[in-house]
């Protein structure tokens, strides 16, 4: 049997068009999900949209809808920029599903039944961009009144709420930290995690009664649920919780839950201290990605600097954008989004490195060898080295991909596509032609042997151009996972004629 991966995206809100910030974290985790399956694992990947709250309630009334029609348009959005980043998600979750109203209210009883749920009021700072609440010690005053350290602006809230018993699993939660290393990541949110845990945790309300549009809680619907009960729960409706039989459930607990790093807290705190008074046990690892900034600001759309991503794959095509995001910025890391870079990137990483050194062994093979694979032939010391540097990167991908250090991986390719390059202009196949057409063979059969390594390792970042280069290699299409490299093409084997995989662009001039 295989083994199993669960991967997520956060659930993104639906009070506003999607754009690049969120497709970053779906592309990440595609990337991620793409990466296990093509290491041979069972993966489920899922993603949706989080829908209820106080925020969404107000984009609503705002739009002049009623919010149910409402968030069936911006859904519908956010369904369309997943599939046009190419995601390849096994689910989409809506919060709005009748599945997950059930699922809500068990996963409550189960942890009203533990005794971690009390009738209490909530006095204090809430935060609508945010959905969070906030200690009065948290807040900066600004002229136009209290602000939440996001820079959200705050209200005061006094109505009657349900807690959750928070403060009593600080220890706990510690000690669940402390076992499970690889829980809390990258580094910098888990210290920041760590001595937010260190520092004390209070009692988390997690009911509001001041609106309506949300999951009432059992037994006592005045309440709606917090939203953020309602949507970190979404995580195991889609396996189909509380049904445990249910075939899904076997993927709980996830492996990796992807999320921004402003919502590491909900992620890394509440979530895992409701799983575990319910008796479910809590994830795997949680990584925070850092954020896209537009000249230093984060993308948002509160700021309004948004960039509207299937445009931009419209424009430049999307294995260029999603190797944009993946490669520009450490994952992990904040980084600036920039046009130039962008294409500054897809000219030489893309057009000239790669696309010119598959484009040249090519156009070689089917002009001096008939279109076909030529035989190994003996082996040079050079030929050793560059197929030794191409037979080490599924292992190199592994250790890097395990840690979300998506960039890393990539690097890890593009030394070898460097090297590549090195040594084809080193070789001169061109030359060989007249002087030497065994030898002239042996070259490009390395080198569309290591093409072969570099094109499957690269398809969790670049699907579409990797399988167009991969029929270009004469591989088949049910030969592309890690483990088929261990088995050689045929010496024969029938090229396709070659084609440009990656254009270069130049900008129009005004
Ligand atoms: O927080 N840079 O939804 P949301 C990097 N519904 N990532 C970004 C980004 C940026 N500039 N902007 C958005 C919510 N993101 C909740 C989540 S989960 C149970 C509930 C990504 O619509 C990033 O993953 O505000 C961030 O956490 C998420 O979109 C926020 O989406």
């Amino acid at each position: 049997m295989k083994p199993t991966f669960y991967v997520t995206t956060p659930i993104y809100y639906v009070n506003g068009a999607p754009h690049v910030g969120h497709a970053y974290t779906t592309i990440a985790a595609d990337v991620m999900a793409r990466w296990k399956r093509l290491d041979g694992y069972d993966v489920f990947f899922l993603t949706g949209t989080d829908e209820h709250g106080q925020k969404v309630e107000k984009a609503a009334a705002d739009a002049g809808m009623p919010p149910q029609l409402f968030v069936d348009g911006i859904s519908a959005q956010f369904q369309a920029m997943t599939a046009r980043m190419g995601s390849s998600n096994d689910a989409f979750i809506r919060t709005t599903e009748e599945r997950h109203k059930v699922t809500c209210s068990a996963l409550w009883e189960r942890v009203a039944e533990a005794g971690d749920i009390y009738l209490g009021g909530y006095e204090g700072w809430y935060a609508i961009r945010d959905e969070a609440f906030y200690g009065a010690d948290e807040l900066v005053d600004s002229p136009g009144g209290k602000l939440a350290p996001t820079g959200a602006p705050v209200e005061w809230v006094t109505e009657p709420s349900y807690f959750f018993r928070l403060a009593a699993w600080q220890e706990r939660l510690l000690a669940f930290y402390e076992a499970n290393p690889d829980f809390l990541a990258p580094s910098s949110t888990r210290n920041e995690v760590l001595s937010f845990v260190r520092g004390g945790l209070t009692d988390l309300s997690i009911s509001r009664t001041s609106f309506t549009w949300g999951i009432p809680v059992p037994g006592d619907p005045a309440h709606v649920m917090y939203v953020w009960f309602d949507a970190l729960t979404n995580y195991i409706t889609a396996l189909g919780y509380p049904a445990k039989d249910a075939d899904l459930w076997r993927f709980w607990p996830a492996d990796l839950h992807l999320v921004g790093k402003e919502i590491a807290r909900f992620h890394m705190v509440f979530w895992p201290a409701f799983l575990m008074s319910a008796g479910i046990a809590p994830p795997r690892r949680v990584f925070a990605n850092g954020w896209l900034t537009i000249e230093g600001e984060k993308m948002s759309k509160s700021v309004g600097n948004v960039i509207d991503p299937m445009a931009l794959a419209d424009e430049l095509g999307l294995d260029a954008v999603r190797f944009y995001l993946m490669r520009e910025v450490p994952f992990g890391n904040d980084g600036n989004y920039s046009r130039r870079a962008l294409i500054g990137r897809m000219n030489t990483e893309l057009a000239n490195d790669l696309g010119n050194l598959a484009q040249r062994s090519l156009s070689l093979l089917a002009k001096n060898c008939d279109g076909k694979l030529p035989p190994v032939g003996p082996t040079t010391e050079d030929d050793a080295a560059l197929r030794a540097m191409a037979a080490a990167l599924p292992d190199a991908l592994r250790a890097r991909l395990d840690r979300q250090a998506i960039g890393d991986g990539i690097e890890e390719v593009w030394k070898v596509i460097r090297a590549g390059n090195s040594y084809i202009d080193k070789q001169a196949p061109w030359a060989l032609r007249k002087t030497d057409i065994d030898r002239m063979g042996s070259v490009l059969r390395v080198l569309a042997d290591v093409l072969r390594v570099a094109a499957t390792v690269l398809q969790p970042v670049m699907p579409d151009s990797m399988a167009a280069m991969l029929d270009q290699l004469g591989v088949p299409p049910d030969r592309r996972l890690l483990a088929d490299l261990a088995t050689a093409l045929p010496d024969g084997t029938v090229l396709p004629a070659p084609q440009g995989v990656f254009p270069r662009h130049v900008e129009a001039t005004a």
